[in-house]
């Protein structure tokens, strides 16, 4: 397809080329043409060259590629191969520019791809439920290692609270160190201070979002964490989830029951709610203490401190971990976050390996 492409497209250019070296353009002649296949093609637009002349091609066989094909760059170069006018008559424009593929195929193929892909993940080394900055990182650095990984994020965009830096302006600090997982990531920053750096959010939260996808980490979006599923001595081994319409929906309207997917370890980046360590404490089992005051200095090196293993088979990180520990928040700055994740990543490595 792109090779026929390409040798029509030189085939014009060529033409462009000798027309415009032989061609006595104020002679003008009227050509009619019927043609049904490429050979009458060629000979045609000679006979335009010598003798400059008004084309009019028809083309009767709408659906032969060949025909469609020149007909699409006769059109595309007619002003530069400057024929009096070149003037083509289809049955219709379908199929120009576009392979031919129809709705119920569209549909096959979203309908297949979902599925094939949905199987493969029904079971896998590491769930995160939430995709903010936490989340992504951790799950970059999973799959990068070689886990098969899921995110579970309850809106139709991955990022969280990373695409704006606060108070609705989408610039986003970081202190040091975290601007070296920016380098890392190929996110451009700008030193504003000694030790705290600037980016652009809808730039750094792109960039860490392709790099999760490109590390292999498998998304369900608009998927909402509805319970967690605890097996042998309360062990966490999956999560209960269903389409976020559904769950918005009142009961009476939309009464459809969950479905489940198992994982060896579990990971709550669900920022400041703490979604799935909630699940656990509404069973009594623990307690969250709900995040503290603002205290920035403090806050990014706990966070990042008490990242780990809160239950068995549940690591939290990012936020999640303020609110489990009562660690005071840390306002518009994400460097704690990202770090964050790193840390989940290694504490999950390790309860895998055991
Ligand atoms: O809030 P969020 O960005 O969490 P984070 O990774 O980062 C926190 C910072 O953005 C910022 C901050 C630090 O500078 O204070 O707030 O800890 O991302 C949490 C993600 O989890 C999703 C939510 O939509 C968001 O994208 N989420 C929350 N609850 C659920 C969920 C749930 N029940 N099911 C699925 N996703």
């Amino acid at each position: 397809m792109i090779f026929r492409h390409k040798v029509f497209r030189l085939f014009t250019e060529i033409l462009i080329t000798v027309k415009s070296s032989v061609c006595a353009p104020e002679i003008t002649f009227k050509i009619i043409l019927l043609y049904d296949g490429f050979f009458f093609i060629p000979f045609s637009l000679l006979q335009g060259i010598f003798f400059p002349c008004e084309i009019y091609l028809f083309n009767i066989q709408k659906g032969n590629k060949i025909s469609n094909s020149l007909c699409l760059y006769l059109t595309l170069y007619k002003r530069e191969l400057n024929f009096k006018a070149i003037k083509l008559f289809q049955e219709d424009n379908m199929g120009e520019i576009f392979s031919k593929v129809s709705e119920k195929e569209v549909t096959s193929a979203i309908v297949s791809g979902f599925i094939k892909e949905f199987e493969k993940i029904i079971e896998s080394d590491v769930i995160i439920v939430g995709g903010g900055p936490s989340g992504l990182m951790a799950g970059k650095e999973l799959s990068s290692k070689g886990k098969k990984v899921v995110i579970i994020e309850r809106n139709n965009y991955l990022g969280g609270g990373f695409w704006t830096g606060g108070y609705l302006m989408n610039k986003i600090t970081v202190r040091h160190p975290g601007e070296e997982i920016l380098k890392d990531l190929g996110i451009p920053f700008e030193e504003f201070g000694e030790g705290l750096y600037l980016a652009d959010g809808p730039h750094a939260c792109s960039k860490l979002i392709a790099a999760t996808c490109d590390a292999g980490v498998k998304i369900l979006n608009m998927t909402t964490l509805e319970d967690v599923v605890l097996k042998e001595k309360g062990a966490v081994g999956g999560v209960v989830i269903n389409w976020t319409p559904i769950e918005t929906l009142p009961r009476e309207i939309a009464s459809v029951d969950p479905i489940a997917l198992e994982s060896k370890v579990v990971i709550d980046a669900t920022g400041h709610d703490a979604n799935v360590v909630k699940k656990i404490e509404e069973r009594g089992i623990l307690k969250t203490k709900g995040y503290g005051a603002m205290w920035v200095e403090k806050s990014e090196d706990m966070v990042v401190k008490y990242t780990g293993e809160v239950h068995p088979g549940l690591v939290v990180t990012g936020m999640a971990v303020s609110t489990f520990f009562g660690l005071p928040r840390m306002g518009p700055t994400f460097g704690a976050m990202l770090l964050s994740g790193k840390k989940a990543a290694e504490v999950t490595m390790e309860i895998l390996s055991r």
